[in-house]
């Protein structure tokens, strides 16, 4: 008996109580009016028919009356009406069902008819759910893409299991009336059952297979329903199949033309998955007719090269010469392997004629990791181009199904895809699923049925496509651009298809996949499939085809001659996001970065106030703007209203600032307050910053969402669209910054390197050792320094403008600010310097709000500039020769070495030195330091652990100032494993141990002897 029959016995005999239960759920049984309660809200479809009296009390009541029910009842019923035969139909009127409720047959026909519509009904929402799990999508027809080869008994694929559903054979010609969630009719209301089931096969359980009915949208839901169940929808003119078969011969006489010319090289090819050219190619067409014209792409290694050439339209030869091995780098930098170079161009679509840009970034080997990126630079070429709502520009991301399923990354990044400071209106994604990772098989690779599975949180359609039918994959490419269009909200289009190869040309893939390569080597091409099928259909003629397919040849043969000539490689030519400034910087100066007293009072005045009428803020807050605005006045800065000048000043001066990270709008330490929220209204906000100057550029400040990974990923990526803006990301204690140690390790420090590509990106990381225990203490600043690539052995030469150039000549910026004036300054250079350079501020948390580390306007005055070190303007200073002991220092613990030596009056004695700029390291103001208190012993006091902290940086750079002749000393925490204790008192015991070492004249001499 089928689940609906018995739905309905169960009903039946449970007499009508007043509830029932079923799949955890209560459902309220109600009968009497069938206009008001539940009736009126529940339609059919809703209802499902929880209980058959209640349709029948319904059914008798629309009888008596067609307005005493629900509209939506009223199209049921009705439509019931005009699907039955006339012999029914006279049997069914309404006097003769009236009297049916007398007379014993008429209402379990009625009945019937009821149950077998909504059977229909379920059916075609079974096929709408989960058609997609039995549809044809594995070229190779070996494996399943949603690894499960059970098909579920609610699956029709043939119609000895209509009786799941309570139908029967006899039911096929029967015709019925189509729910309004169904386009399968096309023109028609009404079907025969078997034309039902072969056009829901034919929609879901073909080449394509579907997943959308999680969207928890109607609009949306009907809008897919009808881009695939439509008849005839998916039909191509010969010219567009034509079109279709050129790109497909591009794409495989490409990867043919390199496998030919250099078999032993690694290329990392599409062979298998050809149709990823012909379906970028068919996205952008689309996207272009709809008005986009700017396309940010990022991608793995897989078929790069030929997305390269025939996507991109990247020069062959420029690709080809990369093949050379004595090709020679000019530029300098590490340069990078072919298949992560990045390429940026402006050309015409030609389906469209109109200007496209495209740019494909250059990516680490690290999988996954440039999606952030990719929407970083999206959402920043949107910002600066006023472009809303993504109507211009959008991005496309591709990936491996191994490594979309595998990389936390990929949810990450969509995570991002709806926040509205994020969002970068829909992403098109392409997943190259071949069905393997490297050598491993999906069933050991993925927990989820299919690759894609992730997308799905954000309510993203799937489109699973069988990659071996061009002309399927053409029009979900199609579909799928023109949803991103209509909804501008992510879309996965999942190319299930085959690796011809190893993971690369030199891998031998039987040793693990045996069965499924030799199923693979039987399989026959794509291209020939596709040009054999338009053949016999006409479309082209065999010499037509090989002529195209000897046009490419020769393209490529010509494009090989002239490789040759290229004897040296410009990683500029690979540039994916050129600026017009960029190259060599015209000067190698950085002009003051102080700044106008009336400046600094107008920023300090809208610190420290609300400028907007009828807007409650908290009295906290209140207090806290009355603390700023009293600083303000005294002409005093503490570091908020430091970070506050240099962000108020860099707008006015038309440069955008972006603040991102976890709760950066308050600030973690509640220290910040950039957003104002009104206390009686919701969503009421206010941004001071933003209402500065007239003319001035915007501030954006946002919270993001828990990522690190994802967030950095990100504004790394929107720093690369323009110099002119400062970016920064925030921690919220330094050490999260290791779950984006990869953004870290592969584009901050190293991308220049790699890829010429400058970046002025600012990571603000909390960091201090406070007895907060292990975690929330150490930013880590050993794994930035170990990073850095100035040479601790090498003494530079202290020409021109030292300070500059060894800047420019420096991986990024390492920082640790004493004062809210030198924070200041340092970001205000930032934006100064002639060039872009990362730059890793190590931000106080104490210090935010201590008394001594604080600023005066004079720090700040015209004139003034960022102090890479802040020498000892004490008592010490009045006779340097006569200091017994020089400690240099970084960050907070200054404050801590100041108040004991105060206490051991060792003023005169004992001079301490901040290294404010730790990387690259200020040789020339440290050198200055040590020739002028010669007599004095060296010492580098931290507060971290003498594994971690600064030492194994500072230390062979002070040995080679002073040329090993003169020891360095260590006052700090003794090695540790962990960054910091979790005990209070071992913390504090260890403090006053090394600050006793610190300052104990003879300690050190005692070693010595
Ligand atoms: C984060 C990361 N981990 C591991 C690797 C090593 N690796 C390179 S390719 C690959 C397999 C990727 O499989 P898939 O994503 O399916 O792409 P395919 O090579 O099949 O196109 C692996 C594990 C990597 N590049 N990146
Ligand atoms: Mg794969």
């Amino acid at each position: 008996m089928s689940q609906f029959r018995a739905l309905l016995g169960v009903l039946r005999a449970s007499g009508g109580g007043p509830l029932w239960r079923g799949g955890g759920v209560t459902l309220t049984r109600c009968r009497p009016h069938p206009r008001r309660e539940c009736s009126s809200e529940a339609t059919p479809s809703q209802t499902v028919i929880s209980s058959s009296s209640y349709v029948e009390d319904m059914y008798f009541a629309w009888l008596e009356d067609h307005k005493t029910v629900h509209e939506s009842w009223d199209t049921f019923f009705r439509n019931i009406h005009s699907s039955s035969t006339p012999g029914e139909e006279a049997e069914r009127r309404p006097s003769a069902l009236l009297q049916g409720r007398v007379a014993p047959h008429s209402p379990d026909m009625t009945q019937k008819v009821v149950e077998d519509h909504l059977a229909v009904h379920t059916l075609i929402r079974a096929y709408q759910i989960r058609g997609h799990h039995v549809a044809q999508l594995d070229p190779l027809g070996i494996l399943v893409a949603d690894l499960d080869s059970f098909v579920p008994s609610d699956l029709i694929t043939s119609i000895d299991k209509l009786a799941f559903y309570g139908l029967h054979e006899s039911d096929l010609d029967r015709s019925f009336r189509l729910p309004h969630t169904t386009f399968i009719g096309g023109g028609e209301t009404t079907l025969p059952l078997r034309e039902v089931i072969q056009r829901l096969e034919a929609s879901y359980c073909g080449h394509v297979g579907v997943e959308f009915m999680f969207i928890n949208n109607v609009a949306q839901c009907q809008w897919i329903r009808q881009k695939f169940e439509t008849p005839g929808i998916m039909r191509f003119t010969s010219a567009e199949k034509r079109t279709l078969l050129a790109r497909l011969i591009r794409s495989t006489r490409f990867e043919d033309f390199l496998a030919r010319k250099w078999s032993s090289e690694k290329r990392f090819g599409l062979e298998g998955c050809e149709v990823l050219i012909p379906a970028l190619k068919t996205i952008i067409d689309s996207s272009s007719a709809a008005g986009i014209d700017s396309v940010i792409m990022g991608m793995p290694h897989r078929g790069r090269l030929n997305v390269l050439a025939n996507v991109i339209h990247k020069d062959l030869n420029q690709i080809f010469c990369q093949f050379d091995p004595k090709l020679e780098a000019a530029d300098e930098g590490s340069g990078d392997v072919k298949y992560h170079l990045g390429m940026y161009h402006e050309r015409i679509n030609r389906e469209t004629d109109k200007n496209i840009t495209l740019s494909l970034m250059a990516n680490p080997s690290h999988l996954e990791a440039v999606d952030p990126v990719v929407q970083g630079k999206a959402k920043a070429e949107q910002f600066y181009r006023g472009d809303m709502f993504g109507k211009k520009v959008m991005s496309i991301l591709m990936h491996g199904d191994a490594a979309f399923a595998g990389q936390g990354v990929v949810y990450e990044t969509f995570h991002l895809s709806e926040l509205p400071s994020y969002t970068t209106y829909g992403t098109i994604h392409v997943v190259v699923n071949n069905q393997i990772g490297f050598t491993t098989d999906p069933r050991m690779a993925r927990s989820s049925p299919y690759p894609t599975d992730v997308a799905r949180v954000v309510n993203a359609p799937i489109f699973h496509v069988n990659a071996d039918n061009p002309e399927a994959v053409m029009y979900v490419c199609r579909v799928a651009a023109e949803w991103r269009n209509a909804f501008n909200k992510d879309v996965v289009i999942d190319l299930v298809c085959y690796r011809r190869f190893g993971h690369n040309e030199m891998d031998e893939p039987m040793f693990t996949q045996p069965l499924m390569y030799k199923q693979i080597q039987r399989q026959e091409h794509v291209l020939k499939k596709y040009s054999d099928k338009l053949i016999s259909e006409g479309v082209v003629t065999l010499q037509e085809f090989e002529e195209e397919v000897a046009k490419y040849d020769k393209i490529c043969e010509d494009a090989y001659s002239s490789a040759k000539d290229e004897k040296i490689s410009h990683i500029r030519h690979w540039l994916d996001s050129p600026w017009t400034t960029e190259g060599e910087p015209k000067s190698m100066t950085c002009p003051p970065t102080g700044l106008d007293e009336e400046v600094l009072q107008h920023i300090g005045k809208t610190a420290s106030s609300v400028p907007v009428k009828d807007f409650d803020i908290h009295p906290g807050l209140s207090r806290i703007l009355r603390s700023r605005a009293d600083l303000v006045r005294n002409g005093q800065l503490d570091w908020a209203l430091g970070e506050y000048m240099a962000f108020g000043s860099l707008l006015k001066d038309g440069i955008h600032v972006r603040l991102s990270g976890q709760d950066v709008e308050r600030g973690t330490f509640s220290h910040r307050h950039h957003v104002l929220h009104d206390q009686k209204l919701d969503k009421r906000t206010y941004v001071p910053m933003n209402h500065l100057w007239t003319d001035q550029a915007p501030y954006t400040v946002c919270n993001s969402s828990l990522s690190e990974y994802g967030v950095l990923g990100f504004e790394l990526g929107f720093a690369m669209a323009s110099p002119n803006a400062l970016v920064l990301w925030e921690a919220q204690f330094g050490d999260f910054h290791n779950t984006a140690q990869c953004i870290i390790d592969q584009f901050i420090s190293s991308g220049q390197a790699k890829w010429v590509r400058q970046n002025g990106i600012v990571l603000l990381l909390p960091h201090g050792m406070e007895g907060m225990g292990p975690e929330h203490s150490s930013a880590r600043p050993e794994r930035f320094l170990q990073m850095s690539k100035d040479d601790p052995d090498h003494f530079p030469e202290f020409g021109g403008d030292f300070e500059v150039q060894q800047l420019y000549d420096c991986n990024w910026i390492v920082v640790n600010c004493s004062t809210p004036a030198n924070y200041c300054h340092v970001l205000r250079r930032q934006i100064l310097l002639p060039f872009r350079k990362p730059l890793i501020i190590f931000t106080p948390k104490s210090l935010l709000r201590h008394p001594d580390a604080r600023s005066s306007f004079k720090d700040l005055a015209k004139g003034t500039r960022f102090k890479r070190l802040i020498p000892d303007e004490g008592p010490s200073s009045h006779s340097p020769d006569r200091v017994r002991r020089l400690i240099f220092c970084t960050g907070k613990v200054y404050y801590k070495l100041t108040k004991e030596r105060k206490q051991q009056n060792l003023e005169k004695d004992v001079a301490i030195i901040r290294l404010e700029q730790i990387s690259p390291f200020p040789f020339d103001l440290v050198k200055a330091e040590v020739e002028k208190h010669k007599s004095a012993e060296l010492v580098w006091c931290q507060e971290e652990h003498k594994n971690t902290g600064y030492y194994n940086y500072v230390r062979p750079r002070l040995l080679t100032v002073v040329a090993n002749k003169r020891p360095i000393w260590y006052a700090g925490r003794e090695p540790a494993a962990a960054p910091a204790t979790g005990n209070k008192s071992t913390h504090l015991n260890e403090l006053k141990k090394f600050m006793d070492t610190a300052f104990n004249l003879s300690g050190f001499r005692e070693r010595n002897d």
